[in-house]
């Protein structure tokens, strides 16, 4: 966490202590709003599960808006030889209207270059600019924006040569290609720059209804704004053949572990969803109040969720949902999530907590779940559909992170296929 976000709530003491974990009851994803148990998998189909996507929608991340009307590919750059003849390297222009200068996205995907036919992927947001994943001398530099309450107004500015391949140990985008998928990643900023400016930037004054200036209490947040930019991601995978569109997981670290979440529940195109540290917000149990909450995080990040979210400030029990129904709502897809043992802010017992209470949906469905009753010790990854590690260390994504999060890929995108 940066300073300048912390700034606001120095007096937001978190608990950290299980004994202090208020009582709590959560809301069964198995019972209507109206009070009726759902029994089968139709009745969750057609009934419980879009009211699910309904309540957090009005409630957390808000309303999205549908694709745009001209949305727009352009392959700006292509090289067959990347990474030493790994690899092919593509920078795609997603621009969300019709002219040379409407708000736009720069997708940067590697494919492993011998595939023979269109690959599995990943995809996923970054934060710092696409030249942050590698040191990768052929990607574009980006414009970056600040972020955090002291960004607020400013403009982008171009990243550094300094600056290349940053993040590239959260990414292991060798060890990806050489397991046979593709990879894919935008900067986060160039769908929704991250600080609270009251959605002048960013993609949600092109939505903007005559003399509206904000998005409603039950609309976008910044949380839904790059969710839905990871759905234009993949509208474009529909249209290149060396993709397997129907093989694409999800992955986001933190905030974008939230965004991940979201995008793959509200999106059931992404075939495999995988949060990594996503705390308060994404798979932690909002009601446990361990590290982060719901008003904490409403105070510092004003701009995430959608402005009801904040009737929920110190309120949580008010909440029609909790996190383990975002997880059900990937149902009967695969779903990993991951915590780190001194991540402790992001509450890595709700975040397992999570997974398993969304398991009888899993079941329900005539699938497998987590398959586990405990939380696991560190560094034991359990799971079937469900999967879950605390690994030993920090708020991260590491190359043990990627090797479990490969490993279930394997199991849950290959097989028939290939
Ligand atoms: C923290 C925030 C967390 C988490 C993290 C991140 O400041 O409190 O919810 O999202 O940032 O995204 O790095």
């Amino acid at each position: 966490m940066c300073l300048s976000e912390s700034a606001s709530s120095q007096s937001f003491q978190p608990n950290y202590d299980e004994e202090n974990v208020p009582d709590y009851e959560l809301p069964d994803p198995l019972v209507m709003e109206s009070g009726e148990a759902v029994e089968d998998a139709e009745t969750w189909k057609t009934q419980r599960r879009p009211e699910l996507v309904r309540l957090f929608e009005k409630h957390v991340y808000g309303k999205m808006p549908s694709p745009p009307e001209h949305l727009n590919f352009e392959e700006q750059s292509r090289d067959t030889e990347a990474l030493g003849g790994l690899a092919v390297r593509k920078e795609v222009i997603v621009r969300f209207g019709p002219e040379e200068d409407a708000p736009q996205m720069k997708m940067l995907i590697y494919l492993p270059r011998d595939a023979d036919k269109s690959v599995p992927m990943f995809l996923g947001l970054n934060f710092r600019g696409n030249h942050t994943v590698h040191a990768d001398p052929g990607i574009s530099l980006a414009q970056v924006w600040g972020r955090g309450r002291t960004a607020r107004g400013s403009q982008p500015e171009q990243a550094s040569e300094e600056s290349r391949g940053n993040a590239a140990s959260r990414w292991q985008v060798e060890m990806i290609l050489q397991r046979g998928y593709g990879l894919a990643t935008i900067y986060y900023g160039d769908i929704d720059p991250d600080f609270d400016d009251g959605f002048q930037n960013g993609v949600h004054p092109l939505f903007y209804q005559q003399g509206e200036t904000h998005p409603a209490p039950d609309e976008w947040g910044s949380i839904g704004a790059w969710a839905w930019g990871l759905s234009r991601a993949l509208d474009y995978f529909e249209t290149d053949e060396s993709i397997d569109q129907q093989r694409v997981a999800v992955i986001g670290h933190s905030r974008l572990g939230k965004t991940a979440l979201w995008a793959g529940a509200s999106d059931p195109r992404f075939a495999l969803v995988i949060s990594n540290n996503s705390g308060c917000g994404g798979a932690a149990l909002s009601r446990r109040r361990f590290g982060e909450t719901v008003g904490r995080i409403n105070d510092s990040f004003p701009h995430w969720f959608c402005d009801n979210f904040n009737q929920y400030n110190d309120n949580e029990d008010a909440l029609p949902v909790d996190q383990h129904e975002l997880i059900a709502l990937i149902a009967p897809r695969p779903v990993y999530v991951a915590s780190a043992a001194k991540d402790l802010w992001a509450d890595p017992r709700g975040e397992f907590l999570s997974v398993k209470h969304a398991e009888p949906v899993y079941l329900l469905l005539g699938t497998d779940g987590l398959g586990v009753e405990e939380m696991p010790k560190v560094n034991q990854p359990v799971g079937r559909k469900i999967g879950y590690h605390i690994r030993t260390g920090e708020h991260d994504v590491t190359s043990y992170d990627w090797k479990r999060y490969l490993d279930f890929a394997d199991r849950h995108l290959r097989g028939t296929k290939e």
